[in-house]
């Protein structure tokens, strides 16, 4: 694991668990929920044994709508909330921390480095603490996939994402996202997830179209620290399925 000096307390917090067991974080779309909802939901979420709430999507537009949810969600739970966002206007000064990352497989020069410095200004002014993480995107046709104009590697490609986890560890990046895209019919597959595992030695968190407890944990087994659940728990707002997934995760230990 990497040298964890320059991290800050939510990072650190999230090294110290992923060394025990593979985690399970909930990510949830500030458009598509009312505050009633996104309350409900984190509290099953933390209940079931989440790690984290991501809160974050590609089209995040409405930073007041955000703010609201951001800032409901923390007064509702214990664990972190942590940005995910796919733009400069998914920064909140409500949340604890955020995943700013690179989509390194971007085409265009925006999604790698000029959002980045123009959201930079944004997170230092609202000192939110930043986990650096290059953010790769599997596949085509997902939301992610063609608003961050991603060339995407193709699922049966480890070894084109495992030149991204490598580049990704040389530029000192302390975490990275294979994503499949939110609400994907395909997950990244396993043998993606062990390839990159062996190459990359920060926090590899894997997300998109997983929606079931064998899939969980064969990536888990892979070698994913963290797994994302966004849509399977946000369409059924079912906690027995989330608990199912979670405690399957979170068996999976180092
Ligand atoms: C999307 O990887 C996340 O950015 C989660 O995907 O919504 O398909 O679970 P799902």
């Amino acid at each position: 694991m990497v040298d964890t000096e320059t991290m800050g307390s939510i990072e650190k917090r999230i090294c110290r668990e992923a060394k025990q067991n593979a985690l399970c974080f909930v990510l949830l779309d500030s458009e598509s929920l009312s505050d009633k909802m996104a309350i409900d939901l984190v509290k099953k979420a933390e209940n079931a044994g989440a790690s984290a709430i991501l809160v974050g999507g590609s089209s995040t537009i409405d930073q007041i709508e955000l703010n609201q949810v951001v800032s409901s969600i923390k007064k509702t739970i214990q664990i972190p909330t942590i940005l995910f966002p796919g733009n400069v206007t998914g920064i909140s000064p409500m949340a604890d921390a955020i995943l700013f990352s690179s989509l390194l497989n971007s085409e265009n020069p925006y999604f790698i480095t000029q959002a980045q410095a123009l959201g930079a200004i944004a997170v230092k002014k609202y000192n939110i603490e930043a986990i650096p993480m290059a953010y790769i995107i599997i596949g085509e046709g997902s939301s992610a996939w063609f608003v961050g104009r991603a060339r995407g590697i193709p699922f049966d490609k480890p070894k084109l994402a495992v030149m991204y986890a490598l580049a990704a560890q040389c530029m000192g990046m302390r975490s990275l996202y294979l994503e499949a895209g939110s609400g994907a019919l395909h997950h990244v597959k396993p043998e993606m997830v062990t390839a990159v595992r062996k190459n990359f030695n920060g926090l590899l968190i894997v997300g998109g179209g997983i929606r079931d407890v064998k899939t969980a944990r064969e990536i888990a087994q892979a070698g994913a620290d963290i797994i994302v659940i966004g849509t399977a728990f946000e369409k059924t707002n079912s906690d027995k399925l989330l608990r199912a997934v979670i405690k399957t995760i979170v068996s999976v230990k180092r």
